[in-house]
């Protein structure tokens, strides 16, 4: 499902609570400060995220150079960490437990090296960047933007990590099943990999993971003639997708089973797992991780996997008019001088990706990048936690480069023969329900033909929300001829939390 159904109509509840004007700087480090927090409670509807980036979340300086900025307070007592509190303007983090959401390795003996997951108290928020915290008894700095609140709310026992009760309550109406089934290139790339395989599928045990009003399944039934297809749904729409079956006269072969995959119980496995499971940016959602659990159970030695590949693209891209419209606009409304708001409209418009983005191809600046390539046969659950690509870009022509937009695109490998069928959401492809996904940049960067735009994008799923992730991106600019870059930068987006 896009972006534009799960999470995506964000809102920034608040301001940043310093004055730190937006916009990066050239940094001697790819390590990134930065900093996002998030709270909130999901929408139901829209299933939206709503969060709180306190700050901006794209470095602007270097680590080392925020830490000379630091009071000493690595020989404070802890006791007295309350009155350090007092003085500072962070009155949001308040002493509490937080976790780490990301790997951070120490640059300096005053910080604490911690991984994923694990669990600190916060004791002095000291800057907007950096905060003291205590783990296992050792004390020293963290990038705030690696800390995560355990909330009194996430400690108690009800509150779901994966919001099954929000997620599946978004799918138990027509409305985003009208959106997937309208997708013609979603759609009809299904129908014609079933079409294409038909005579391979004949006697086939199918199970169609998240089958939605069945529609995946009833292209088995009608196109193949497998033995039985498993339709299987955890929503209340399955109520609806028993219905349809029956009305259709499918009974005899489409099975609907009314459950969460992760707790199927069949009879015997399965020959082939279709699903479509991808969501912005590919994984968000996470409903890939269902699809490799019942892979790992259910699926015979040897079965199929459709799609049985996934790709992440990436391109660096002019968004002339997105930033036009969101920061630009400032400088001069009704010929007043607005400037002042600027850092306020970065943070509020450009902090998260844009997900209903539509790239037109005349916008990349240099031929799109495959950022990571997921094989669905051999990909393992635990890697879905950090998942990470490197890129070049070669400029082709002079123009802003204003950020990168990503798409994705799935392939499904031919049983009887080594053609493939796509799914390219790309924008050389028609548009999908999908669309593409804007990561902006702070401040545009001027870039010439000839350029190289180098760096790294990885991809952090978030410890506690287990359905959301968080996007850091790294990039240097260089120049044709020479061998430094002239602009450094890393920025991290939640999706959504
Ligand atoms: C597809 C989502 C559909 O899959 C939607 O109807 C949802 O209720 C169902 N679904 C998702 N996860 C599961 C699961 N673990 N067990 C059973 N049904 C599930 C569109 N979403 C994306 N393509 N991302």
């Amino acid at each position: 499902m896009a972006g534009e159904i799960f999470g995506c109509r964000m809102k920034n509840t608040s301001a940043s609570p310093t004055d730190k004007t937006a916009g990066q700087r050239v940094v001697d480090s790819l390590e990134c400060p930065a900093k996002q927090t998030v709270s909130g409670e999901m929408k139901s509807d829209l299933w939206q995220a709503e969060h709180e980036n306190q700050d901006d979340n794209q470095c602007e300086y270097s680590p080392g150079e925020s830490y000379e900025q630091l009071p000493d307070i690595a020989c404070l007592e802890i006791s007295s960490t309350m009155d350090c509190m007092a003085q500072y303007p962070y009155e949001d983090y308040t002493y509490g437990e937080f976790v780490i959401m990301s790997d951070f390795v120490a640059t300096e003996e005053t910080q604490l090296s911690l991984s994923c997951g694990d669990r600190v108290v916060l004791l002095c928020a000291v800057t907007s960047d950096w905060w003291w915290v205590e783990h296992n008894g050792n004390c020293g700095y963290v990038p705030a933007s690696h800390l995560h609140r355990v909330s009194d709310e996430e400690d108690t026992e009800d509150d779901d990590p994966w919001q099954d009760e929000e997620y599946y309550g978004s799918y138990k109406t027509l409305k985003l099943h009208l959106e997937m089934l309208s997708d013609q290139p979603r759609t009809q790339t299904y129908r014609n990999v079933i079409l294409q395989n038909s005579a391979a599928l004949k006697g086939k045990r199918i199970l169609d993971l998240g089958c939605g009003t069945g529609i995946i399944s009833f292209f088995c039934a009608q196109m193949a003639q497998p033995e039985v297809v498993y339709a299987v749904e955890a929503s209340d729409i399955a109520e609806q997708t028993s219905r349809l079956v029956k009305e259709n006269a499918f009974s005899g072969i489409i099975k609907v089973i009314r459950q969460k995959a992760e707790d199927l119980k069949l009879p015997s496995k399965v020959d082939v797992l279709v699903s479509e499971w991808m969501g912005t940016c590919l994984v968000f959602e996470f409903m890939l991780e269902s699809v490799l659990q019942v892979r790992d159970l259910w699926l015979e030695e040897g079965g199929i996997m459709w799609p049985s590949t996934a790709s992440i693209h990436m391109v660096p891209c002019s968004a002339e008019k997105e930033y036009a419209t969101k920061v630009l606009f400032w400088d001069s409304p009704y010929g007043l001088d607005f400037r002042m708001l600027k850092p306020m409209a970065v943070q509020e418009f450009l902090s998260k990706p844009s997900p209903d983005y539509v790239l037109n191809t005349d916008d990349c600046l240099s031929e799109p990048c495959v950022l990571m390539n997921l094989n669905m046969k051999t990909l393992k659950i635990e890697e879905l936690e950090k998942m990470s690509g490197p890129f070049t870009f070669h400029v082709k022509r002079d123009g802003m480069f204003h950020g990168f937009t990503t798409w994705f695109s799935v392939e499904f490998q031919n049983i009887d023969n080594k053609e493939h069928v796509e799914l390219n959401t790309g924008p050389f492809n028609p548009l999908t329900h999908w669309k593409h996904t804007l990561f902006m940049l702070d401040e545009p960067i001027q870039t010439h033909r000839g350029d190289r735009i180098e760096g790294s994008v990885i991809f952090h799923r978030n410890p506690f929300w287990r359905r959301h992730l968080s996007v850091t991106l790294n990039w240097s600019v260089t120049e044709e001829s020479a061998t430094t870059a002239h602009s450094v930068g890393c920025k991290v987006f939640p999706i959504w939390r």
